[in-house]
């Protein structure tokens, strides 16, 4: 079984490649590109691109590992009795989940603006988890699956550093997994909310998991 210990803050993780999954989270066209959620919440879409390449590169690589490799949406369904009506009745009237816009009905599954970006789209048989809410655990079967799979340590990436990224880790901090977070592969559209969001998570000893930039997980997956 492939070990490989991978650099990290506050500490050196020790990771067994079989036990190990790659997660991506909501890198939609409805948070990185005009005309989506992310832009109709009042903010600056080309902040998050910064995470698209070395995303691209990290994907490739865990690719060529064999790790399990898990995607992430947020979205509701069609008529949207997963939305809580607090969270759709946010914002001006006409630029609500549901609402639409250029890439079709905003934060709505199966419309265009929902999917992934194609540079990062997954590959045959990359389970894609549809979330309701922030975290990736609430009311999914993310939990099942790794379960099923004795994954134990998760490289999480995505967006947005402190909303999707820092809820999901939290929540699979407590329930037994270890998060190790990609720094260069996470993005937010507040740069200081970015840095505080990993700061959070790497502080105290690692209260919530460990911090590291992608650079330091290719080196390891290429060390023997
Ligand atoms: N608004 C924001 O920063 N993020 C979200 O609404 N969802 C995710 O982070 N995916």
């Amino acid at each position: 079984m492939a070990v490989k210990r991978i650099e990290a803050e506050p500490s050196t993780v020790v990771v067994e490649l079989d036990h190990a999954a790659l997660v991506i989270i909501d890198m939609q066209r409805d948070f990185l590109e005009s005309g989506g959620f992310g832009e109709t919440l009042g903010n600056n879409v080309a902040l998050l691109k910064a995470a698209v390449a070395p995303l691209q590169t990290m994907l490739a690589a865990a690719r060529k590992s064999g790790m399990l490799i898990i995607h992430t949406r947020e979205g509701h369904r069609p008529d949207l009795s997963d939305a809580p009506k607090h969270k759709v009745e946010r914002g001006e009237p006409s630029l609500r989940i549901g609402q639409p816009g250029p890439m079709g009905r905003i934060l709505v599954r199966g419309e265009p603006g929902h999917d992934i970006i194609p540079e990062l789209y997954p590959a045959p048989g990359e389970p894609v988890i549809d979330k309701p809410g922030k975290g990736a655990f609430y009311q999914t079967d993310l939990e099942l699956m790794l379960k099923n799979r004795e994954i134990d340590t998760l490289l999480v990436c995505g967006v947005t550093t402190e909303v999707c990224v820092n809820t999901t880790v939290r929540e699979a901090n407590d329930r037994g997994f270890r998060c190790v977070v990609l720094s260069d592969c996470c993005a937010s559209y507040f740069p200081e909310f970015h840095e505080a969001g990993l700061a959070m998570i790497k502080a105290q000893g690692g209260i919530f998991g460990w911090v590291t930039p992608s650079t330091k997980v290719l080196a390891a997956l290429d060390s023997h």
